[in-house]
């Protein structure tokens, strides 16, 4: 065992490969010798394949076992001392029944087989908000996306011996089996058993399970957000910059908002990438929101990824790249539905390609790249305070009802704005997809407490800060009565965004309405736009269902009682009496 001041750590990776008998310990680096020789060992076994090299330079493809392609929400737990704190949003065991079970699971699982021990910090390295962890796994595959994915090794295990505390993740990839299958987190103290599961979101534990999950916990006590959002910086042609914040549900454009490119007619205009998925944000000493990324890559779904929806994403995959569950062409190139080049081959099961029977590549087949790969990469990504946020969006996928575009009238019907969205479900969890589902703040996967609780601290916020950002609500996927799209989003985006920053700077009007202020069609950019004006207006309208939607939020939040904060029952009552109205 190399040397590590951290007792802590030394006991529980001694104790951890007692339990799992593991064959061998690898202590990780992070070099990038350790990552080749990883690639090579995953190569030879055929766990991994190389790509075509002409178009893809050092890209990989993995292929998982079918039945573990997505997270699996209903084999996800908070194991907390009480259950009243996990809240109905979670599902619950008690600690002591968790630790049982993980005992029973974890006990000889990783026989034969080698633990990887891997230190990796969350946020830039240096940064006071950024927290550390160690992933013990006996997956190569998520040691090489835990190195893309965070700052990993040696400088993580500097810090460690410091004394600094860090969250203890056990990972074991068992044998897939879905009865097996679970996702346990102690929010108390800190630690993390996954077992049975090699996909991302279950495995990788520095994303969804501690940078979300255990991590929202502790920004609760500690006075501070951690979210499901990008960060994104917009500058314009006078070199104005402004950076927002977009909740949006897994599999809902993240990514492609994170690092669109302004559409022909914004000349001079700028977007700055500084995360895709997770956001930490605190208060500043001038009294504003910061916001790090904890993550140094991206775990973007592939399918989609093209020249309109979003070409920086298509330059940055083709180096340095691992791709997961997508289908091949005859030549060894990736493909997958929405590609505009190639013919697929060999689809994500490895099997040659009937797309009569399914899609060629998996619906939530995945990249994983560094951060750093993609052309509007912001250097602000490394800032150890983390950048200014102007503005909070929340958004979801809803073809009808949520207007374009919508401003809160206050930071509390703002957060109401948030408590209240919902989204169709998508291809990232599993289970049936399109169905219409409550996701407070995209976070319904991912709170790691009840939102009754987590509610009450969003709107603490109104006294901890002086210069909170506004707060809107976005909704790009409203269709016709052909289920078309009507907004063109992805680049066009920018005209909404636009408009936002405009409110933000007092330069544009709006019409205030129960449900929020709307924007005025004179003041959206639709130059060089060819969209129904008609259809525009009734996206930037009130829609008449709203009267019925406000049931619903009615009846959806009464499930959180008795900690929904009453600061949101009177935003429920003010719009429900302005509808009246
Ligand atoms: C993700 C997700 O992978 O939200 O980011 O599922
Ligand atoms: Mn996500």
């Amino acid at each position: 065992m190399p040397y590590t001041k951290n007792n802590s750590l030394k006991e529980w990776v001694r104790e951890s490969a007692k339990l799992t008998q593991a064959k061998n310990i690898h202590w990780c680096t992070g070099s990038e010798e350790e990552y080749q020789e990883l690639i090579n060992l995953m190569l030879k076994s055929d766990t991994l394949y190389k790509l075509n090299t002409d178009e893809y330079r050092d890209c990989y493809l993995h292929r998982s076992d079918p039945n573990d392609v997505a997270r699996t929400e209903h084999l996800t737990f908070v194991c907390s001392q009480e259950k009243d704190q996990a809240g109905p949003n979670n599902n619950w065991m008690a600690p002591k029944e968790a630790r049982m079970l993980s005992n029973e699971l974890f006990a000889g699982s990783m026989k034969d087989r080698t633990l990887y021990v891997v230190p990796y910090c969350m946020g830039p390295i240096s940064s006071p908000y950024s927290q550390l962890g160690v992933e013990i796994t006996d997956s190569p595959y998520v040691v090489i996306n835990m190195k893309i994915m965070t700052r990993m090794g040696t400088q993580a295990l500097k810090k460690i011996d410091e004394g600094k505390p860090f969250v203890k993740g056990l990972h074991c990839t068992g044998d897939l089996s879905v009865e097996k299958r679970r996702i346990l987190h102690f929010p108390e103290t800190g630690e993390i058993h996954s077992f049975s599961s090699g996909y991302g979101g279950n495995a990788l534990l520095g994303k969804k399970c501690h940078a979300l999950r255990i991590a929202s916990w502790q920004a609760r006590q500690g006075g501070w957000l951690a979210e499901h959002m990008l960060i994104v910086g917009i500058e314009n042609p006078q070199g104005e910059k402004h950076y927002v914040v977009a909740a949006f549900p897994s599999a809902c454009g993240k990514t492609n908002l994170a690092m669109l490119i302004p559409p022909k007619d914004y000349k001079g205009w700028k977007i700055w990438t500084v995360g895709d998925d997770i956001a930490w944000m605190h208060v500043g000493d001038d009294g504003r929101l910061y916001a790090i990324n904890p993550e140094a890559g991206f775990f973007g779904v592939v399918p989609g990824t093209s020249e309109k929806t979003n070409p920086n994403a298509l330059n940055m995959i083709k180096q340095d790249a691992i791709f997961t569950n997508v289908a091949l062409t005859a030549d060894g190139a990736p493909w997958w539905e929405g590609k505009t080049s190639g013919t697929p081959k060999i689809n994500w099961k490895g099997e040659d390609c009937d797309t009569a029977t399914g899609p060629a590549a998996h619906p939530n087949s995945r990249f994983t790249v560094s951060s750093k790969n993609c052309a509007s990469y912001d250097e602000a990504a490394e800032s150890q305070n983390g950048v200014p946020i102007s503005a909070i969006i929340f958004g979801g996928r809803r073809s009808n009802l949520v207007p374009l575009v919508l401003e809160s009238k206050s930071w509390e019907h703002g957060v109401l704005l948030g408590a209240t969205m919902a989204s169709q479900t998508t291809a990232a969890a599993t289970g049936e997809t399109g169905i219409l589902r409550n996701d407070p703040m995209a976070m319904n996967p991912f709170c790691g407490y009840h939102f009754g609780s987590y509610w009450e601290h969003w709107v603490s916020f109104a006294k901890r800060a002086t210069h909170l950002p506004r707060i809107y609500n976005v909704n790009w996927f409203r269709t016709d009565e052909n289920g078309k799209f009507i907004w063109p989003g992805f680049g066009d985006n920018l005209r909404v965004l636009e408009w936002i920053l405009k409110r933000v700077d007092g330069k544009a009007q709006a019409k205030e309405t129960p449900i929020g202020n709307l924007p005025l069609l004179s003041d959206l950019n639709l130059e060089h736009l060819d969209i129904d004006k008609e259809a525009l207006e009734k996206l930037c309208s009130v829609d008449s269902g709203w009267i019925e939607e406000m049931k619903n939020v009615d009846s959806f939040l009464q499930k959180f009682e008795p900690k929904v904060p009453k600061e949101l029952w009177q935003e429920v009552s003010k719009i429900k009496d302005g509808l009246k109205a």
